[in-house]
């Protein structure tokens, strides 16, 4: 069979002192951390749009990568070809998942009947690659986005004809990705929000945008579809505002429409800082509102306001994307997704290695560092402490709901103001630059 990575053989762990760039030093998979092993709580998936499709162009320029499964003229060799080579990458790199777009994986035809005949070619052999190789899908999802009948939106589109394909296009990437035995499926509604106010109907496009998510459900139930669903949350671009900004915009509107039970939250990175948040603060308002469902791991650049996806290698942040995720129970459904393309100037192949071999260290670490964390309870002694006024008589006597504005007024004027505390917030960066 052709080898399309040549350069590159299986990726060991050869553990902290190896310097072969090609070895991982912290992701050791069968290593157990709190019991489970690395590979369980990390879940690590290789994303199939940025690490096989996207081959350095940007707005600026063409595609600078040349890669040898990308050659064929006939696009379905080509689409099989591509396939083939990233189950080699995946089994090469060892992880244990993979992650598609209905689109990334056959291109479209020019029906919608013969580009579901291409999708049904693919995933057969994207099927047997899977039961070959024993590695297997976190998620699918449908690119609903890039065509240009989508430019105005898919289920937020003020045409229902286009409401009606998204719908059709999600119903087949539902059934392919229940066929791959995906163990989830994502929403990120890329252009499911407005360019310009003065053009758009805001409370109409948020009722479709909820229509077509019960719809979706409705149909996960008939076709026996038991994986997770997924709202990827990001704030802006391509358009100017998206309806699922961030997390906390995503929970109001899963309540408000009553989705709540169906759906949790795939938390990018980059998406988090793109919308004035930190990744930290993504992960743990999901956790805290029982919606942290997967991840998409990467990271943007703090100096460019745009969606740079890159690879994942500051410690803090996988440090305290771990702390949240552990804390929260782990991984159930859910993984992390290297959402993340290499620059523009990474053009080997090798280069594809170097920047997963990186991130899947960094999370390795950051695993290893939040356990010990965790099990020393460093964080938690302290804000138990902060919050120790709340299991007095009167945090009780507030949290129960026995009090009142007139009984809590009458406390007041009886005990006057309240003892200071400090927030030591210092002290803990100290503490954990420690850890890390
Ligand atoms: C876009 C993005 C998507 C989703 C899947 O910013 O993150 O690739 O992850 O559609
Ligand atoms: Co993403």
């Amino acid at each position: 069979m052709t080898e399309f990575f040549p350069e590159v053989k299986k990726v060991k762990y050869e553990g902290p002192k190896s310097k072969n760039p090609l070895a991982f030093k912290h992701y050791n998979p069968k290593e157990k951390v709190l019991g489970k092993t690395m590979a369980d709580h990390l879940r690590f998936a290789v994303c199939y749009w940025h690490s096989f499709k996207g081959l350095g162009a940007d707005q600026f320029g063409a595609n600078t990568i040349l890669r040898s499964y990308n050659v064929a003229s006939d696009p379905m060799q080509k689409a099989e070809q591509t396939m083939q080579a990233a189950f080699e990458f995946f089994g090469k790199l060892g992880v244990n998942y993979w992650c598609f777009h209905d689109r990334d994986i056959a291109p479209e035809a020019d029906n919608l009947a013969e580009t579901n005949k291409r999708l049904d070619q693919i995933v057969k052999l994207a099927k047997k690659l899977q039961k070959d190789t024993g590695i297997k899908c976190l998620w699918g999802t449908t690119n609903a986005f890039s065509h240009p009948r989508f430019m105005a939106g898919a289920g937020t589109n003020p045409n229902p004809h286009v409401f009606a394909y998204a719908a059709s296009q999600i119903k087949k990437a539902m059934e392919i990705t229940k066929e791959l035995g995906g163990e989830g499926y994502v929403f990120w509604g890329g252009r499911e929000g407005y360019d310009t106010l003065l053009n758009t109907d805001l409370g109409r496009e948020l009722d479709h945008m909820a229509l077509l998510l019960h719809l979706a459900v409705d149909h996960k139930k008939k076709i026996g579809f038991k994986g997770q669903l997924y709202i990827e949350p990001k704030p802006k671009e391509p358009t100017k505002h998206q309806y699922d900004f961030d997390a906390g915009n995503c929970f109001a509107f899963l309540q408000k429409y009553d989705l709540v039970p169906h759906f949790k939250m795939n938390i990018e990175a980059n998406h988090a800082t793109l919308a004035g948040h930190t990744f930290h603060h993504e992960l743990a308002f999901s956790a805290a509102n029982g919606i942290l469902g997967s991840v998409d791991a990467n990271r943007g650049d703090l100096l460019l306001g745009w969606d740079t996806d890159q690879f994942p290698t500051d410690l803090y942040d996988t440090v305290l994307a771990m702390y949240i995720i552990l804390k929260s129970g782990g991984f159930t459904t859910g993984g992390l997704n290297f959402d993340a393309h290499v620059r523009r100037q990474s053009i080997d192949n090798v280069d594809l290695f170097y920047a997963h071999v990186g991130a899947m260290d960094a999370f390795a670490r950051g695993l290893k560092i939040a356990s010990k964390m965790l099990k020393d309870k460093v964080l938690d002694k302290v804000i138990q402490k902060r919050y120790a006024g709340w299991d007095t008589p009167l945090g009780k006597q507030i949290e129960s709901g026995k009090m009142d504005f007139v009984k809590l007024e009458k406390y007041i004027l009886e005990k006057g103001e309240p003892k200071l505390q400090s927030g030591r917030q210092e002290l803990l960066e100290n503490i954990l630059n420690e850890y890390i």
